[in-house]
């Protein structure tokens, strides 16, 4: 848990209950710290308790409004030229839609997270550090707000937070790469020299993949590039379709001192990755065998590999390898639009990867996040010695609010990556120490008492930029005394029963963000913690985006999956919230989830933050740190 001063640590803080959803009391206030005050405060509890129950129970239609069409696409942008679909599908053809002004869409742009000044971005693309500066290359659409001919974007920071955006690095301007810049990585060689392989789609649309180099290797901003005139570098091989043929890794060194990449493809169903040893990056030898392969999973895009420490605190080297060292497969799955990654074994004389646990293979188990995460990439950070994660956090409303807003898409705030060293059977994800520079204004609430059913706002100067950490504890009576099977729901599911509404004897309990003082509107992110038949805790981290919104043409998901939580261990999660992204992590990154929302009323002022537990039986007692977040140079 974070520390900060307390510099709120005497103000009212009233929790109240509220008229209870189907099967609870209700009518019991819990604490209130100011007596005086309670009238008030029994007013506004049952103005809020009134307000929960409608907005747990329904979603206000109130605000539908068909008349204004949005874009209505029979197929997502993408899928015709072999990419993974550019569009949110489940909006294609949408005819609902909410009449956004410019101030709502205004809102929805971020604070702190990296987004390029106005039209389409995607993949994040060769992440390095160079001469004292971190580079961010990513796939840009400079014509407009949804994806399209796509060059490499490029920014330069000095802290991973800060951006100065720079010209375009690479544009379309080769018949290898006449339909498309695609995604691609950097490797620094021994000397120094940086290059980088990419994907580009030919004139005819063919996946052939290409190298380019810094034109001025001292000039720390690599502002202008060079493509090797002897491009493409590779073109698909037989078997390979010519559309299933993409996105480079980085190149770690073989035993016999060659460099080695992985390239995501499919064979019929399967997804794999084909593996080429290079000595200079010109010309690839195909080995025999892939690097993996996991049947029914569809095309691979974005493969990523590296090595992670069993016991070290430090970021690995993409080379590095030995008795001491796990190594990661991550795969981008074109069918769902997920990224999955599966920690295993990495034979270096055959160029094979094999899981720990097939039964959490690469595209079947664990995924870094369980909200909207696609087409991530790593790099090894010299400087800080730490593997530092990056990812295109998509839009999930609708074509036409994107070209209203002239943007879409960001990317998430980067994240370090290490094995969990508790687990050994999951990585952590965190977001970079330097995120914690933006925070400012702490307000500190300590032991709060939150009774079954009840819930707590919480006073906040603003609650548009937020990082919020938080510790939970259920009372450990109950959960003792809890022995009724019909609560052995541990086959829960965030996504299918209910979300923040549904109540079980030990929760729902977490905070709801971006929420309207009437919970027209708002964001719960919980846990839900499940008792076996066995006596065993199961606990599920989970983010509600079904009353996000009172517009109908966004998102309405529920997201969320199982987390670990080891002996001892309280249930913690940190929340960062920023206008139209929630990014959430559970027990220090084992489990995430992002979330993007839009809001129409919680927005401005009219944000706010509020404590909840739904359970019907636990009492949760919460402590937490909420820092306003400065917005950042984007
Ligand atoms: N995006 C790029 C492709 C990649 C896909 C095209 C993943 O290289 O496979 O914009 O989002």
């Amino acid at each position: 848990m974070a520390s900060s001063s307390p510099s709120d640590l005497e103000n009212p803080h009233a929790t109240c209950s509220y008229a209870p959803l189907p099967g609870g009391t209700g009518d019991e206030p819990t604490v209130s710290r100011h007596p005086k005050k309670s009238a008030a405060i029994f007013l506004v509890c049952a103005f809020l308790s009134l307000a929960f129950v409608v907005a747990l129970i329904g979603v206000d239609k109130a605000e539908l409004n068909t008349n204004e069409a949005a874009v209505v696409l029979s197929r997502g942008r993408g899928v015709d030229k072999g990419v993974s679909e550019k569009s949110f599908r489940p909006l294609l053809g949408a005819e609902n839609s909410y009449p956004w002004s410019s101030n709502m869409l205004d809102w929805q742009r971020t604070g702190f997270h990296f987004q390029p000044k106005n039209n389409w971005m995607n993949d994040p693309n060769g992440p390095v550090f160079y001469k004292g500066w971190y580079h961010l290359f990513y796939q840009y659409h400079p014509d407009a707000p949804v994806w399209g001919k796509i060059v490499w974007g490029h920014a330069v920071s000095k802290d991973l937070v800060n951006w100065r955006h720079l010209p375009i690095a690479m544009e379309t301007d080769q018949w290898y790469d006449e339909q498309g810049v695609w995604t691609g990585s950097a490797t620094i060689l021994p000397d120094g020299q940086l290059v980088v392989l990419y994907t580009g789609s030919t004139n005819e649309s063919v996946q052939v993949q290409n190298l380019a180099y810094p034109a001025d290797p001292s000039d720390p901003l690599l502002i202008n590039w060079v493509k090797y005139p002897g491009n493409p570098v590779l073109v698909p091989p037989p078997g390979i379709d010519e559309k299933d043929f993409r996105d480079p890794t980085t190149a770690w060194k073989t035993p016999e001192g060659k460099w080695r990449i992985t390239i995501g493809s499919k064979v019929n169903k399967t997804g794999i990755s084909l593996v080429y040893d290079t000595e200079d990056f010109k010309s690839f030898e195909l080995l025999d065998q892939v690097l993996h392969a996991v049947p029914g999973t569809g095309m691979w895009e974005c493969v990523d590999f590296y090595p992670i420490s069993k016991q070290g605190e430090n970021g690995l080297d993409t080379s590095i390898d030995g008795p001491g060292v796990k190594h990661v497969v991550k795969a981008s799955m074109d069918d769902d639009r997920n990224d999955y990654y599966s920690i295993g074994t990495y034979d270096a004389l055959k160029g094979k990867w094999t899981p720990d646990n097939p039964a959490s293979d690469v595209g079947i188990g664990l995924r870094y996040d369980y909200g909207i995460y696609y087409a991530s990439k790593t790099f090894y950070d010299q400087d800080k010695q730490r593997r530092v994660l990056w990812s295109w956090i998509k839009e999930t409303d609708t074509e036409a609010s994107d070209i209203s807003k002239g943007w879409a898409s960001l990317m998430g705030v980067p994240r370090t990556i290490l094995l969990d060293k508790k687990t050994q059977t999951n990585i952590i994800q965190w977001p970079v120490e330097e995120i914690n520079r933006l925070r400012t204004n702490a307000t500190v609430f300590k032991n709060l008492v939150v009774e079954a059913g009840s819930l707590v706002p919480l006073e906040l100067p603003a609650a548009s930029q937020l990082d919020i950490v938080a510790e939970f504890e259920l009372d450990e009576a109950t959960v003792m005394r809890l022995n009724d099977v019909s609560d052995a729901d541990v086959a829960y599911d965030c996504a299918k029963n209910g979300g923040a509404a549904t109540r079980g004897a030990l929760g729902p309990f977490g905070i709801t963000v971006l929420a309207h003082e009437g919970l027209i509107e708002h964001t719960p992110v919980y846990f839900y913690v499940a008792k076996g038949v066995d006596g065993n805790l199961k606990t599920f981290f989970c983010a509600d985006q079904s009353r996000s919104s009172s517009a109908m043409d966004v998102d309405k998901s529920i997201y969320g999956n199982v987390v670990p939580v080891m002996k001892g261990e309280k249930l913690s999660m940190r929340i960062l919230v920023d206008h139209s992204i929630v990014e959430s992590f559970a027990q220090g990154g084992r489990t995430c989830i992002t979330s993007r929302v839009y809001p129409t009323k919680a927005i401005y002022n009219n944000a706010q933050v509020f404590l909840f537990n739904n359970a019907t039986a636990a009492t949760v007692t919460a402590s937490l740190s909420i820092w306003q977040m400065k917005s950042a140079q984007i």
